[in-house]
């Protein structure tokens, strides 16, 4: 079944069966308060406010049938796998990876911080990529399972826009996948990072692939329901 979303720089269309919902970092690090990203200095009210319309997706996402993944950023717990350059750099900005914090250690696989939010936990058979950078497909098996499934096209969300997301939308698309992403689904500290990064997304014709919004795909999946 075809599906058209209002999106830009034109509409979006893609295959239900062939299409996965990439739900990136909603991570308990990023959205709470004493998380690696607060620790970073931000303020993580913008990063919360995505919680609602995603959780509205996901559950839409869910009733429709369509293929669901999450994506986690962590470490092993002897940061053997984070370069030290990462450490390094987190450690001067006060969020040291792997320094102990309200919610466990700082984006350390296993920790309750490390791990995603309640109102989006994940099915059990949604998978969960734990990755090590901030690509969703650097050292991970995304791309083998998404090609085990068939996936050709990619509903991208989570958090943050300028940093996790887009480094994962521009990976999927040198992969050849068509990836829309959902502007109120995703967020950045500051706006003017993720105003940055939802325009480098759609501009020159779709140089990465589509934006749209929540309500937009939402809209398009009831029409499409009702077909
Ligand atoms: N710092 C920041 O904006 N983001 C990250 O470090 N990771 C993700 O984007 N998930």
């Amino acid at each position: 079944m075809t599906i058209k979303v209002e999106a830009l720089p034109y509409p979006f269309e893609f295959e239900l069966e062939s299409t996965a919902l990439l739900i990136i970092d909603m991570q308990r690090d990023f959205c709470a308060p004493g998380g690696f990203g607060e620790k970073l200095g931000n303020d993580i009210t913008l990063t919360r406010k995505v919680i609602a319309p995603l959780q509205k997706v996901l559950e839409a996402a869910r009733e429709a049938g369509m293929y669901v993944i999450h994506t986690r950023e962590g470490h092993r717990p002897d940061l053997s796998d984070c370069p030290a350059t990462k450490l390094n750099r987190s450690r001067r900005q006060g969020a040291g990876i792997g320094d102990e914090g309200p919610m466990g250690r700082i984006l350390i696989r296993g920790e309750y911080g490390h791990d995603i939010v309640d109102e989006l936990k994940p099915l059990p058979n949604e998978p969960i990529i734990d990755k090590p950078g901030k690509g969703s497909f650097y050292q991970t098996d995304l791309d083998l399972i998404l090609r085990n499934k068939g996936i050709k096209s990619l509903i991208v969300t989570g958090v943050t826009t300028h940093v996790c997301v887009h480094t994962t939308i521009r990976e999927a698309n040198d992969r050849g996948y068509e990836c829309l992403l959902l502007e109120d689904c995703s967020a950045a500290f500051d706006p003017e990072d993720h105003k940055a990064a939802v325009r480098m997304t759609y501009q020159q014709g779709g140089i990465f692939g589509w934006v749209s919004d929540s309500e937009k795909l939402l809209k398009a999946l009831k029409e499409a329901k009702k077909a």
